[in-house]
């Protein structure tokens, strides 16, 4: 195998400023009567606000809030008729990584830091579901002074954040945001753990990278001597063997199956591809058009071979019954067929 030389995969985890910088979601759904959610953080100072999301414009009505004061972390909410403050008994360590978990029932709040607490508090009144509408901040607010009073911070979080998930869904921080301000690319391969020559790549899990390990080696760190898949989640095992790619069982070994842009025995190496290349037994794929009525495509194309072989094709279903379109060259010839009204066409 080649030794990977490049590994350019960055701006995947970041890192937050402190002032006028932030990432923006959708609102949090489904929390009337829960909440759910864990966020992963590396501080590099002690104080900022790390989560946000409220009910009005302005400030007022519902939130919850999570950040770090004097270390700190602290906990907030208000589901209609005053602030529930939960805080934590003891500070968190400066440039290490952090799981925060923030639950909440109705009035009742818990929050878990590092698998330590629960830390427990109760809002006040007889409100009991949270309403929320606004845009879902990470790592600070555009505007400190439009969010809810009882928020009680007016800076944002300094350091990186590496994972966010609610009950529900996984966020690709970078990817899934509707706005983002301010951000930098988090350190996160100075320290890490790979061994056996694993190389580290920057990825949204707990430690903000995952090790693609060398043929011969598996394991979180790269720290077992085995080569095999393993049918698990996209962090598991078996896909960090092929960095961001998918790991295939074949018989003698594994293969790696690697997303556009990477290329290599283990998807270690990237490459920007603006022309692609196909070899014949390539391809490239995309959501089906959706355009019932009238469709209009236009490929530019430049044959490297004049054998037979499919430019594009788009059906259906997978079976191979149904419509179809396909643009061909056969016979020196450039083809389009498509199915309409039960017949096949042929231009
Ligand atoms: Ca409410």
């Amino acid at each position: 195998m080649d030794i990977p030389t490049v590994l350019v995969v960055t701006g995947i985890v970041p890192s937050f400023r402190g002032t006028d910088s932030y990432l923006a979601f959708p609102t949090l759904l489904n929390t009337y009567l829960e909440l759910n959610i864990e966020v992963h953080f590396k501080p590099e100072m002690n104080d900022g606000l790390i989560l946000y999301n409220g009910q009005k414009p302005g400030g007022s009505g519902d939130f919850f809030s999570f950040g770090l004061r004097d270390g700190i972390p602290e906990f907030r909410f208000d589901v209609g008729s005053g602030a529930a403050i939960i805080k934590a008994t003891e500070p968190v360590t400066l440039n290490e990584w952090h799981v925060a978990r923030l639950e909440r029932v109705k009035k009742h709040g818990n929050m878990y830091i590092d698998e330590r607490g629960p830390y427990r508090g109760v809002s006040p009144g007889t409100f009991q579901g949270m309403d929320l509408s606004q845009l879902l901040y990470i790592g600070g607010v555009p505007d400190f002074g439009s969010i809810h009073k009882d928020v009680g911070f007016q800076t944002g979080f300094i350091g990186c954040v590496s994972g966010f998930k609610s009950e529900t869904r996984t966020y690709n921080l970078m990817k899934d945001s509707v706005d983002k301000q301010g951000l930098g690319t988090c350190d996160v391969c100075s320290n890490n753990q790979c061994l056996n020559q694993g190389i580290c790549q920057e990825a949204q899990t707990r430690q903000g990278y995952t090790c693609i390990c060398q043929p011969g080696y598996s394991g979180e760190y790269c720290d077992k001597i085995s080569e095999v898949c393993t049918p698990a989640g996209p962090y598991l095992r078996g896909a960090r063997i092929c960095g961001l790619g998918e790991c295939l069982a074949g018989h003698e070994e594994i293969e790696c199956k690697c997303k556009i842009g990477t290329l290599g025995k283990r998807c270690e190496r990237t490459v920007e591809i603006v022309e692609p290349y196909f070899g014949g037994k390539s391809y490239l794929a995309f959501p089906a058009p959706t355009s019932q009525q009238k469709l209009t495509i236009s490929l530019k194309i430049n044959p490297a071979s004049l054998t037979d072989g499919v430019i594009l094709y788009a059906a259906q279903n997978h079976q191979g019954i149904g419509q179809f379109m396909s643009v061909t060259l056969k016979n020196r010839q450039v083809e389009f067929r498509y199915t309409m009204a039960g017949m096949t066409s042929m231009l």
